[in-house]
């Protein structure tokens, strides 16, 4: 909140009581079974991201796509501040399955990144350095070592053991019970076929 506030200044009254708020940064994947992989968010620094107040909390997405994204999650929501992308370099936020099990309680950074555009999705691209090039690329330049990456899934396409809340499971089993924790959590927004 402080980063946007200090680029898109509020009313001193609304921050105080916005500052009480968790922001949420909204994040589009085809992959559900990479969610339990997910080590950062990745956010164009020239691309105008906006903080909305919605009736499901304070969302982050890229400006150009709020209208499109409300609109699909079926919420109104009210644009507060807007600034680039630049201004959430490295700001922390917690895994969305933080809250549903202790093995996922850790940070996801955002790393500035330009492949992340407003084409689609939200604009904050979900960062699985194991399953994805891009994804890999920027997480190692922002300087996340090698023996870092998780890798919870096999070679066989089944999550080990010790993965949490979805060890054992085969990623095309586990994907349902990914999207159904997510939204028991209060985490997901949308699902589209
Ligand atoms: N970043 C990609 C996605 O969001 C994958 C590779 C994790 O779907």
């Amino acid at each position: 909140l402080q980063a946007f506030a200090a680029a898109s200044p509020l009313p001193h009254a609304d921050l105080a009581a916005l500052a009480q708020r968790p922001i949420y940064a909204v994040i589009w994947t085809t992959t559900a079974w990479t969610i339990p992989a997910n080590q950062a968010l990745n956010v164009n620094p020239a691309l105008p991201y906006a903080l909305v107040d919605t009736p499901r909390g304070l969302l982050l997405l890229a400006e150009a796509l709020v209208e499109p994204c409300l609109q699909r999650y079926g919420l109104t929501g009210q644009v507060l501040a807007v600034a680039p992308g630049q201004v959430l370099d490295r700001i922390r936020f917690r895994h969305p399955l933080a809250h549903v099990h202790p093995g996922y309680d850790r940070a996801s950074p955002v790393y500035l990144a330009d492949y992340a555009t407003a084409d689609d999705g939200t604009g904050i691209v979900h960062s699985a350095p194991a399953y994805g090039v891009e994804d890999f690329n920027s997480c190692t330049a922002h300087g996340l070592a090698a023996a870092d990456i998780l890798n919870p899934v096999q070679g066989n396409g089944v999550y080990a053991a010790d993965l949490p809340l979805f060890g054992g499971q085969s990623i095309w089993q586990a994907t349902p019970a990914i999207i159904d924790t997510l939204r028991a959590a209060d985490r997901l927004l949308a699902t589209q076929t």
